[in-house]
């Protein structure tokens, strides 16, 4: 494929209420969006990471410097033989960086399926023509309002909640939420790395509540701590931050450290690696789910077609647009029984609203090839 141009549009939306994790506060989503132009199509891709490094290493600045002094060079040097299947190869000698690689992955894969007509689900081997959507709900100031939150959503159709948990804000959430909605409701926690195992007997607390899982409770890098706490508490562990790559996740699952992974394409440098982690996932009948990084219609339709994939039973942070804009920067997925479709035109399937994007575009950089 020959490319002639990459460009970088930063991006800002407003989000439509704040969103609380145990690392920060959003009220608004930063974004860099890459465009890659060929002679017959062009390809879009978001990068995933944030404005600080909170939640990984990487930060949207750092995405954009390392993407225009290391990366694209590096895909220059390819020429015509560049495809998506190669970008990873071409890219290894630069250590890390999956979130900056991710981006350029996708939207050259984007490229590459519009000009051979082919949709991201069918590249990637989806199966399903719709997935299950559920929702994650931030940290809030009480409980009463965390419940009217649920109680929306749930009116809305969500078939699954998570709750961002902290110390402090953990089993009374929980607690209020089953006495609230009931049994029924599929719930799930994510920590964010809030915890260590000391917490051990207190995260056992969370065990009567039949929850789904608990999403990354210790630190990225203790894969044993991991492995320990599934031994003292009943709820199963399901690993985010800590999984980078198949290897990671092979990893994980043979030390006990997970039985369930969120898959999230950008904190494994992209679509390709995402796929493989769900086919070691599967092989070892571990479910795994697609997670979210409030990602703009661009990013949720990848991530729409990724869940589509056989082993992704459970329901993904995969909501509407609604959930986190009032404009998106493509027509916006829409709840149908608490379900999103999967996109079935080439490439991610969606257009950018040329519009919106100018609106929302504080400043652009092209790399011609
Ligand atoms: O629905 O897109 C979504 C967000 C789901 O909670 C969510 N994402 O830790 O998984 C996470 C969290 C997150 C958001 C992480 C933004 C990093 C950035």
């Amino acid at each position: 494929m020959k490319i002639e141009n990459i460009e970088l549009h930063r991006v800002c939306m407003p989000l439509v209420s704040p969103f609380r994790t145990s690392f920060g506060t959003a009220t608004e989503r930063e974004t860099t969006l890459v465009r890659v132009v060929t002679a017959e199509a062009e390809g879009w891709a978001e990068c995933a990471a944030e404005p600080d490094p909170l939640y990984s290493s990487e930060f949207l600045d750092g995405c954009d410097l390392v993407m225009r002094d290391h990366l694209i060079p590096r895909l220059k040097m390819l020429g015509d033989r560049l495809t998506a299947e190669h970008v990873a190869t071409a890219l290894a000698p630069v250590k890390g960086h999956p979130m900056a690689k991710a981006v350029l992955e996708t939207a050259i894969l984007d490229a590459q399926l519009k000009e051979s007509g082919v949709s991201f689900g069918g590249y990637l081997g989806a199966v399903h023509e719709q997935v299950p959507a559920g929702v994650s709900v931030g940290i809030m100031d009480s409980i009463d309002e965390m419940l009217d939150a649920v109680a929306g959503y749930l009116a809305e159709g969500y078939l699954r909640i998570k709750l961002k948990i902290e110390p402090g804000w953990d089993i009374a959430p929980v607690r209020a939420v089953r006495e609230r909605f009931g049994d029924e409701v599929l719930l799930q926690v994510d920590a964010n790395t809030a915890y260590t195992l000391a917490d051990a007997r207190h995260l056992a607390r969370l065990d009567p509540f039949d929850l789904l899982l608990v999403e990354q409770p210790l630190a990225e890098d203790d894969i044993l701590g991991h492995a320990q706490l599934a031994k003292l508490i009943k709820t199963p562990i399901c690993l985010d931050e800590s999984i980078e790559s198949a290897r990671d996740a092979a990893a994980a699952i043979t030390l006990g450290a997970c039985s369930v992974i969120n898959v999230k394409p950008a904190r494994v440098g992209g679509y390709l690696e995402a796929r493989r982690i769900h086919d070691v996932a599967a092989a070892h009948g571990v479910p795994v789910w697609c997670g979210g990084m409030l990602e703009t219609g661009v990013g949720r339709a990848a991530n729409v077609a990724l869940a589509g994939l056989p082993n992704f039973v459970l329901p993904g942070d995969t909501s509407a647009s609604s959930r986190y804009y009032s404009q998106d920067l493509t027509e916006p997925f829409v709840l149908e029984e608490g379900h999103l479709r999967v996109p079935r035109g080439p490439g991610i399937g969606v257009d950018i609203l040329p519009d919106v994007l100018a609106e929302l575009t504080s400043s652009t950089t092209s790399v011609r090839f």
